[in-house]
């Protein structure tokens, strides 16, 4: 019987069952077509106690981490987006050059070459092996680990205390948030910061995310259990932030026994009470706001086919496999899918696969209608294809209602 992962409660209400499914950044090789794939309960649910939305069953880190697919580098806005954090962090908090700044699930190193550049000393933690050797070769010195209490006490026993510890995208991957904590705050600075970023529930919520929901995400966090959590190792929240980035996060300013909490906590803690994240019902009603989506989404596809469309992906994005996955749309529906991250591209999609081709195929091979997997980038994308829509071709954008622009 799953506890919750923050308080250990033991009443975990599911609300949304999508079945056993693939993992989602496991991408194959045409050698793997015929051999079949590993699927494991996807099941989200809500902590009667703390209000924690999270995974019933987890996965091995070791399976999904230890060799991925996904580069924070891939996607050009988020080099432009972490450029400006590490800017941001480094003058709001007034960080002096040659300061130690470590990122956790530091990837491919996009948000350490932003304060390399500003004379910051950077290291990177980051599980992935693949990935922490891309990060070396482009001169970021990496830990290949998962961050850790342990590895938390060899960064400060070899390199000092820092200044700085970001984790975007991170904290709802790890199945010990507590032991994550207990890291942070003894390799923190006594003055340091700690900026995380994670998507908001909220938005998940509001914009019906529910791709988002993969093996991956553990946690689903609001502002209410991050504060239980940050409050059991003495962290303050001195700013927290709604930011666009990944369909909607939180970016959230975290020191050590804290005393200015920030102003807005009180104002974002409102927002969850009118949203009712407190209550079962509302998790309720969003799976059926799911399910109405995957109806919809492909009777729009299969009505396009029908009339001879021709349709393919837009991104491969993790949340592009979830969604494939459980609204079944496969090659019946999609030619193929385009996507800019190398280790993606002559790959097929899990559980669907569907192939994937660099940029150029879309742009060489004329197509009707492309399914933008990778949604959280509408507006960069939209901007980007500008051409193919001027010659008549379509988007279409699965949620918050399937529609085509
Ligand atoms: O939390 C996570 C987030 C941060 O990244 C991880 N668990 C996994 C991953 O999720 P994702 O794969 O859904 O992230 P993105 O950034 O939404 O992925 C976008 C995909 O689309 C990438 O593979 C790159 C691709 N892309 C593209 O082909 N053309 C992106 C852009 C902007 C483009 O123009």
């Amino acid at each position: 019987m799953p506890t919750c992962r923050i308080c250990r409660g033991e009443r975990l209400n599911t609300f949304l069952s999508f079945g056993s499914m693939p993992l989602v950044n496991n991408f194959l090789r045409e050698e793997q077509l015929g051999t079949p794939e590993h699927r494991f309960p996807l099941d989200v649910c809500f902590c009667d106690n703390c209000g924690l939305v999270q995974l019933g069953y987890v996965v091995d880190p070791e399976i999904m981490f230890k060799n991925y697919a996904y580069l924070t580098g891939a996607s050009e806005p988020l080099l432009a987006h972490f450029a400006a954090l590490a800017a941001e962090i480094t003058q709001r908090f007034d960080v002096p050059v040659g300061s130690l700044v470590v990122d956790v699930g530091s990837n491919d190193g996009t948000l350490l070459q932003s304060f390399q550049k500003l004379g910051m000393r950077v290291l990177g933690v980051e599980p992935a092996v693949n990935i922490s050797k891309l990060a070396v070769s482009r001169g970021i010195e990496t830990t290949n680990d998962f961050f850790s209490s342990h590895v938390a006490e060899t960064i400060s026993a070899e390199l000092g205390r820092a200044k700085v510890i970001t984790a975007a995208n991170v904290l709802a991957h790890v199945n010990d948030p507590e032991d994550f904590l207990s890291g942070v705050t003894s390799l923190l600075d006594e003055d340091g910061i700690f900026v995380i970023e994670v998507p908001y529930l909220v938005d998940l919520l509001e914009k019906r995310e529910f791709d988002t929901i993969y093996h991956e995400h553990l946690s689903y966090f609001a502002l209410r259990p991050l504060m239980s959590l940050f409050a059991k190792f003495g962290l303050g929240i001195v700013r927290v932030e709604r930011i666009s980035v990944h369909g909607g996060s939180l970016r959230l300013y975290v020191q050590k026994s804290a005393h200015s909490i920030s102003p807005n906590v009180s104002e974002l803690l409102k927002l969850e009470e009118r949203a009712k994240l407190a209550a079962l019902e509302t998790y309720q009603k969003f799976a059926e706001d799911v399910s109405q989506i995957k109806e919809e989404l492909r009777s729009l596809l299969q009505s396009l086919k029908a009339r001879g469309a021709r349709i393919v992906g837009y991104g491969a994005p993790a949340k592009g496999n979830l969604l494939l996955n459980y609204c079944q749309i496969g090659t019946d529906i999609l030619d193929y899918i385009i996507d800019t991250t190398p280790f993606k591209q002559g790959r097929y999609t899990p559980g669907t696969r569907v192939p994937i081709f660099p940029e150029s195929r879309f742009h060489n091979a004329p197509t009707d209608y492309a399914l933008l997997l990778a949604w959280n980038y509408t507006d960069a994308i939209l901007q980007k294809e500008k051409a193919y829509r001027q010659a008549g071709g379509k988007f279409i954008v699965p949620i918050p209602k399937p529609r085509i622009v």
